[in-house]
């Protein structure tokens, strides 16, 4: 795809976002080509570090299969049948399908879609309550969010992990830190803390790298995390281990919570847990005697039953024993004062009555309160008018098709609509069902702010490919063509200067000097107390109980169908790939050709599969094929797919049926709180492909 650059010769400093990382990044631009990105070595994040991700952005900029121009439909949905148009009238025609859906249905039938965040989620926010739907879709609810919102319902704030101040020990819960690079605190920060002594406690149900080096690896059943955490909580609890004062001082309930964790001590949980009581007590009283200890919750906490409670219980163990804002602990994020997360998305905008419409507040009240509309309850209301009709879509970055439950459910959704709208790099089977395409730049074609947990960066504008526009762009002149033109700046980069002006900068500041840290402060809730009620942690929250929740954390079964095979399925994101991104370029996909299922070698020999050999991998009905890995790291009796994989080679619907676990997850047993999917401890069967059946 040829791109022109936008800037002279020279290096650049700027910040990737081939995942939504932030690592420091240089680029080299000469004769009109950009020529190298390497990892910079003067951002404090990564210090010259690029994963294999981040080293495959030239090839994702001039990628032969780019979108370059806005598409309309002419054949029949999901055909992949297009003619390209101008971008006045495709933005003309997005908008007529909007304002008609706002007219004939109400505002609340339009849901407004978003991946994972690339730094203009605020954006979709701004978008959907000036417009007035309170309909924003996107992965929180099985992504970061349930321990955000454990965060905000414990101690109104929600923390991260401080490599700034060397924890002694980290805790990595269903985290593949060094792999994953989650949330913009790059693996480089731990591996660097291990390489000076920080001790490692995982819990997770595979062997990865960070666990083979771990001082304690818990290797958890897939799902029996919340009966972990409780159980090590019970024995903090039990062997009189935890920080009294902290306890007196600062939080409330440690009287209930003691008495409710009586019932799961570990020898009594030791059937859910899968992890023998002995190495729960000494990994428990090795993170309480840590002098200070940060916990990293990644999905493999977050995407089960039990999430938002799971997170909780993780939170009170940091609580327990005095970690919460000290030194090396987990610090309570504070905004950076810019125009940023807190007030970009004009929640005010949005008014009342249309507010208490979101999808799901009825049932997942804390999802809800965090803005998001509940998945499920999307498709219910497209495919079943159930409360109200949902006819139309906008999507911003999202395969949906992929990377939600019940995939079959989510594509009679998209095929039911009356209007969708789909903004993408690439024509992915998801936006391959679209009415009208557009076609955005990547990380390398926009300026753009970066806020992450404790910085602000610039991200620089080097190149333009083809006709491709900003999701930002978009949704500006959107807004004008609505009539909501006074909720936005007159076009989409006056917002840089604006949003960075109530911290004395301008963008040229920025992106001049590239990177501002956020202050650090510790002990904060020592003269502020924390924002709860009571201005204690809440052990045992009576807001939860307010909203109908259980107030202490509690393990919760999913709902088991035992018929469904002898198997416990589980899923992980790929090094190679970014959720269901660059199975298009060569250099990432030929390190990892073809879909991956991991089981140990008695499973194996059991059901008659080689490794390196096809199976199908069966729950409720449906199969998908993925090659077998034949490995000791997980335990007998689980099963690991690679997550979001679908085959772009394939033609428009991408082969999405194939291999995609998607396919077997169902939303039967979602969490309460924050309607995360189950996806994991799913009950399935394997069995060589040869073996008959399929689909
Ligand atoms: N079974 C299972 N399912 C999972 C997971 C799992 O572990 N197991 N993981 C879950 C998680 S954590 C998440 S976050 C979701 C991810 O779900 P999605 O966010 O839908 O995942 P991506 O595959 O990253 O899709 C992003 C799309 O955005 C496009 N894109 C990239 N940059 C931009 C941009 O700047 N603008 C626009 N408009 N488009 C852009 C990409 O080309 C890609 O098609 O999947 C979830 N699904
Ligand atoms: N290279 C790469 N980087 C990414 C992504 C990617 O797809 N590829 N995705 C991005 C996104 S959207 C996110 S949210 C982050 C995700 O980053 P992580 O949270 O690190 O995501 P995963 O690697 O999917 O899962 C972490 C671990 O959870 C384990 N696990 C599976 N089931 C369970 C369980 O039941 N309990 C426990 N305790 N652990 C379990 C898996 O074995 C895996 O090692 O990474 C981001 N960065
Ligand atoms: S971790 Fe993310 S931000 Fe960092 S180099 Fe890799 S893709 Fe880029
Ligand atoms: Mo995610």
């Amino acid at each position: 795809m040829p791109y022109a650059t936008t800037v002279e010769d020279g290096r650049y400093r700027t910040v990737c976002r081939m995942c939504h990382g932030g690592c420091g990044a240089l680029v080299d631009v000469a004769d009109g080509r950009l020529t190298a990105v390497q990892g910079d070595p003067d951002n404090p994040n990564n210090r010259g570090f690029l994963c294999a991700k981040g080293r495959a952005s030239l090839a994702q900029l001039d990628h032969p299969d780019r979108l370059t121009r806005p598409l309309l439909r002419t054949g029949a949905r999901g055909s992949g049948s297009y003619r390209p148009i101008g971008w006045e009238e495709a933005l003309d025609r997005v908008a007529e399908a909007l304002d008609t859906t706002r007219r004939e249905h109400g505002p609340q039938s339009l849901v407004v879609a978003q991946g994972t965040d690339r730094n203009y989620q605020e954006w979709l926010f701004r978008f959907a309550n000036s417009y007035g739907t309170p309909n924003v879709l996107g992965p929180a609810h099985v992504c970061f969010y349930p321990r955000v919102m454990a965060g905000i319902l414990t101690m109104g704030a929600f923390t991260f992990c401080d490599y700034e101040g060397s924890p002694d020990l980290v805790l990595l819960w269903g985290c593949n830190k060094s792999m994953t690079h989650g949330d913009g605190v790059i693996g480089t920060r731990l591996l660097d803390a291990v390489r000076s002594g920080t001790r490692m406690l995982v819990v997770d149900p595979r062997r990865t790298a960070l666990a083979s080096r771990a001082e304690h690896h818990l290797q958890v059943r897939p799902g029996g995390d919340a009966a972990l955490a409780l159980s090590m909580i019970h024995t903090i609890i039990e062997a009189n281990a935890h920080d009294h004062d902290f306890v007196a001082r600062h939080t409330e309930g440690f009287d209930d919570l003691a008495e409710h964790v009586t019932a799961y001590a570990p020898e009594a949980v030791e059937h859910i847990t899968g992890v023998p009581a002995g190495q729960v007590r000494e990994a428990a009283l090795a993170y309480a005697a840590a002098p200070a200890a940060a916990i990293e919750l990644g999905t493999g906490a977050q995407q089960n039953r039990n999430s938002f409670q799971l997170c909780r219980a993780a939170l009170i163990l940091s609580a327990l024993c005095g970690n919460i804002d000290r030194p090396g602990g987990d610090v309570i994020w504070e905004p950076p004062g810019i125009i940023g997360r807190r007030a970009l998305p004009l929640t005010e905008a949005l008014p009342e009555e249309q507010n208490r419409l979101r999808l799901g507040a009825d049932r997942h009240r804390i999802l809800s309160m965090a803005g998001w509309a509940h998945p499920r309850s999307v498709w219910d209301a497209v495919l079943d008018h159930r409360p109200y009709p949902v006819t139309s879509m906008l999507v911003h970055g999202s395969n949906l098709l992929v990377n939600y439950a019940d995939s079959d459910r989510v594509h009679a959704a998209l095929e039911r609509l009356g209007f969708l709208a789909v903004a993408d790099l690439h024509l992915t089977p998801t936006a391959a069902m679209a009415d009208i395409v557009l076609p955005v730049g990547g990380w390398l074609e926009r300026d753009q702010i970066v806020e992450h947990a404790h910085y602000v960066a610039a991200r620089r504008k080097l190149a333009q490919v083809g006709d491709c526009r900003s999701d930002e762009y978009i949704l500006t002149e959107l807004s004008r063509r609505l009539g909501l033109r006074h909720h936005f700046w007159p076009h989409a980069d006056a917002s840089l200067d604006a949003r960075l002006a109530p911290i004395g900068w301008d963008w040229k500041t920025l992106a001049d000097r590239s990177y501002r840290p956020t202050e650090l402060r510790y002990h904060k809730y020592r003269t502020d107390g924390f924002a709860t009620r009571s201005g204690r942690l809440a052990l045992r929250s009576d807001a939860l109980r307010a909203f109908g929740y259980d107030p202490l954390p509690a393990h919760k079964p999913p709902a088991d169908s035992p018929g469904d095979g002898p198997y416990l399925l589980t899923s992980a994101h790929s090094p190679f790939f970014f959720n269901s991104e660059f199975r298009n370029i060569p250099a990432l996909r030929g390190k990892e050709p073809d879909p991956v299922v991991e089981l140990h070698p008695q499973a194996a020999a059991r059901e008659g599969i080689a490794d390196g050999e096809w199976a199908l991998v069966s729950a409720r009905g449906r199969s998908i094929r993925l090659r077998a890995r034949v490995t000791d790291r997980v335990a007998p009796d689980v099963i690991v797919a690679a997550a979001c994989w679908w085959y772009p080679e394939r033609g428009p619907d991408g082969g999405w049926r194939e291999s995609n676990v998607n396919r077997l997850t169902v939303n039967d047993d979602e969490n309460e709180e924050m309607g995360s999917s189950n996806f994991r401890g799913i009950r399935c069967s394997i069995r060589p492909v040869g073996a008959g059946g399929g689909g």
